[in-house]
């Protein structure tokens, strides 16, 4: 079978990358190239930034209305929701995710854009002359400008929507830069988006690897760079964009911990945890990853893990029999087993997984099996550093004050879960937990209406909910003298 052949839109143009070059797109299932992509030049993403600036200073998209922008927005979620599973079955085979988890994300995504579409046409801004004698004095938002959004893997098009959405609806342009492991999905999109009737240039699509993003954040006439992916690649764009105090929002990794007391529901929290930590293959920013389990409970509870962790059926991503796919690339798959075999160094006891199935069946494709260390850490490397991959780390804790002080003893800052039945013990968490998303026995829920992003390193902003278009605009204050006559 040959591989398909794509191409980028920039200005409304569907085009190769100058010189030609491309890059292929791999099935992590089955190890085919089944797609390629143009790979940008440093020409190519000065032609979309131009284009984005174009339809932002001067083009159409500068005079649209609220209600003109809404309209589009839910076109393009009416589209989103006609083509689900087209998009759903691009996103499987770009990285290996269940057939059965984005089904349920897509219809997420059209929300999305409905709830985003009604926010348009929400009135901004303030007036503040009751305290400003003689003065009229108001604010208004405005949009940023231009903004470059750079989305990674995991969630190709659901992480590209938090961004498009909110700077849609206030007005923004946008450049995107797309995973180079993912890029047909967000090319998908863009097609939507064209059909939509959004106009040439307010939405262009560059593919390629990180050099595009790198020259995509530090053109000179991007305003804004919002970004998912790596705590590492964010802080290089954080100091690129610091060079011309572009405005910045990054959404970066986490090493959350999900914190079960006993007096939890056990059945409920055993299926809590393990789907914190082994949806999407571990492959989530907001992966329960450290699950921290009360001295009282911990022998018992850490074997019903490791026993449901066993169980997991590992199979073919389109399959809806499937319970875990495979890991989204072959550097992914690596990184994932060089933890494993770090945690074994440490002095982790590995109680379930720890390799490549051996079912011949599944020998082609990048799975790891689902796995459970115990007798971990918090200062083991594999306890602080993000595997990004399913490996649960569990570790012991004797009280309340050691699971606050174990849960925020790490550079991390995104999610965190707790399980209890006491509810006064739940709201102290929520506010002694540093982190930007806490959930009370329930894991991994988000919502276009609840904002969504981290502390500390992971990251700055928030993304959902009405908030967000606060990273995509400027406020501007207006201040008119009404105190002087003119005879
Ligand atoms: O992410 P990168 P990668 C973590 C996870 C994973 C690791 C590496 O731990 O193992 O990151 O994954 C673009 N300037 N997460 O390499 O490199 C890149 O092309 C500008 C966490 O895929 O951060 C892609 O479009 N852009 C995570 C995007 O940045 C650059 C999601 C993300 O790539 C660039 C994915 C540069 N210098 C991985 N270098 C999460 N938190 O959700 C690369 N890019």
């Amino acid at each position: 079978m040959s591989a398909e052949t794509h191409a980028m839109v920039i200005d409304g143009q569907w085009r190769a990358a100058a010189g030609g070059a491309t890059l292929a797109s791999v099935n992590p299932f089955d190890g085919t190239a089944w797609a390629t992509v143009p790979s940008a030049t440093a020409q190519d993403i000065d032609d979309a930034v131009q284009a984005a600036r174009r339809a932002f200073d001067d083009g159409p998209w500068a005079r649209s209305t609220p209600l003109h922008r809404a309209a589009l927005l839910r076109r393009l979620g009416d589209l989103i929701k006609e083509n689900a599973d087209e998009l759903a079955r691009i996103q499987v085979r770009e990285n290996g995710k269940l057939i059965r988890e984005m089904a349920g994300q897509t219809t997420a995504l059209a929300n999305h854009c409905y709830f985003f579409a009604g926010v348009a046409e929400q009135p901004s801004g303030e007036t503040l002359s009751s305290s400003v004698p003689d003065m009229q004095v108001f604010t208004v938002r405005e949009p940023v400008g231009v903004v470059a959004a750079i989305t990674p893997w995991n969630s190709p098009v659901s992480l590209l929507l938090w961004k498009l959405c909110p700077a849609l609806a206030v007005g923004c342009t946008v450049v995107v830069k797309p995973s180079e492991i993912t890029p047909v999905s967000t090319l998908f999109l863009a097609r939507l988006i064209q059909e939509a009737g959004f106009p040439d240039g307010v939405v262009n699509v560059v593919t390629g690897a990180g050099e595009a993003g790198a020259a995509l954040a530090a053109h000179p006439g991007v305003d804004k760079i919002a970004f998912t992916g790596s705590t590492a690649v964010g802080k290089k764009i954080a100091v690129t964009a610091a060079e011309r105090l572009a405005r910045v929002s990054l959404e970066l990794g986490g090493k959350s911990p999900n914190i079960v007391f006993p007096d939890a529901d056990l059945a409920n929290t055993v299926n809590g945890v393990m789907a914190g930590i082994f949806a999407a293959t571990g492959q989530t920013c907001m992966a329960g990853s450290r699950v921290l389990v009360h001295e009282d409970i911990y022998d018992r509870f850490s074997k019903q893990l490791t026993e449901r962790a066993r169980q997991i059926k590992l199979g073919d991503p389109l399959d809806p029999g499937s319970e875990m796919g495979t890991v989204a690339c072959k550097a992914q798959y690596d990184k994932v087993l060089n933890y494993i075999e770090i945690a074994k160094a440490e002095g982790a006891h590995l109680a379930a997984g720890g390799k490549h199935p051996e079912d011949p069946a599944l020998r082609q494709g990048l799975f790891v099996e689902p796995t459970v260390f115990t007798g971990v850490t918090n200062d083991m490397r594999i306890a602080r550093e993000e595997v990004f991959g399913p490996v649960a780390v569990v570790i012991k804790f004797s009280g309340e004050d050691d699971a606050v002080r174990i849960a925020n003893d790490t550079s991390f800052g995104l999610a965190a879960g707790v399980w209890t039945r006491d509810v006064a013990r739940a709201h102290r968490m929520i506010k002694r937990l540093r982190a930007g998303s806490v959930w009370i026995n329930n894991y991994r829920k988000t919502n276009h209406v609840a904002p969504f992003g981290g502390f500390k390193e992971s990251g700055i902003g928030r993304e959902n909910g009405v908030h967000a278009t606060d990273e995509y605009t400027e406020v501007k204050t207006a201040w008119i003298d009404t105190g002087s006559t003119i005879a």
